[in-house]
């Protein structure tokens, strides 16, 4: 299964999140973490900044892991990936770089009580009020072909 990255931006005491609203390719549409796939040797937290940069614009020196989350596609085994998840605060960090719309993807701020669920990946309300809270996820998602959620839950043997 391929290894993927999410990290997720807060600034003002976690009362703002960093979004971004993906342009093309997989999740187009809709808001998401920066993150993407792992490449050649490099470490997962190595990706998770090159990913986080490449779509924002941000060259991050501080992140947290916080936990594994797991997507599993019914019929769909290449797109299954296990994701590990990182959180990231703007205050109290050198930050290179400034927040850049590119060709994939839009980077948002926005008041974490008006995270557009709506328009982000269904799992994500069951997990991200639970990180902001500042908890350890550690989840496996099942999805059919169409990116519908079908069920999922906490998994304890990623800890
Ligand atoms: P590429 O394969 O495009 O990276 N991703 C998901 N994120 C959320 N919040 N929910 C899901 O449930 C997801 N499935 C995949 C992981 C794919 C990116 O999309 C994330 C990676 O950051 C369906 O390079």
């Amino acid at each position: 299964m391929k290894l993927t990255t999410l990290c997720y931006l807060f600034r003002n005491e976690r009362k703002e999140i960093l979004l971004g609203l993906k342009k093309r390719g997989f999740g187009k549409n809709k808001y998401n973490g920066f993150g993407g796939k792992k490449e050649g040797n490099e470490t997962i937290e190595e990706t998770a900044k090159r990913e986080f940069e490449e779509e924002s614009g941000l060259k991050l020196s501080k992140m947290k892991r916080v936990g594994t989350i797991e997507f599993i596609y019914e019929n769909k085994e290449e797109w299954d990936n296990k994701c590990a998840i990182f959180v990231s605060d703007f205050d109290n960090q050198e930050i290179k770089g400034s927040i850049q719309e590119t060709e994939e993807c839009n980077p948002i701020w926005f008041q974490v009580r008006d995270i557009p669920y709506s328009q982000m990946w269904e799992d994500d309300s069951i997990w991200l009020p639970l990180l902001i809270q500042g908890n350890d996820v550690f989840y496996r998602f099942f999805f059919d072909s169409n990116g519908k959620l079908l069920n999922g839950g906490k998994v304890d043997e990623f800890k």
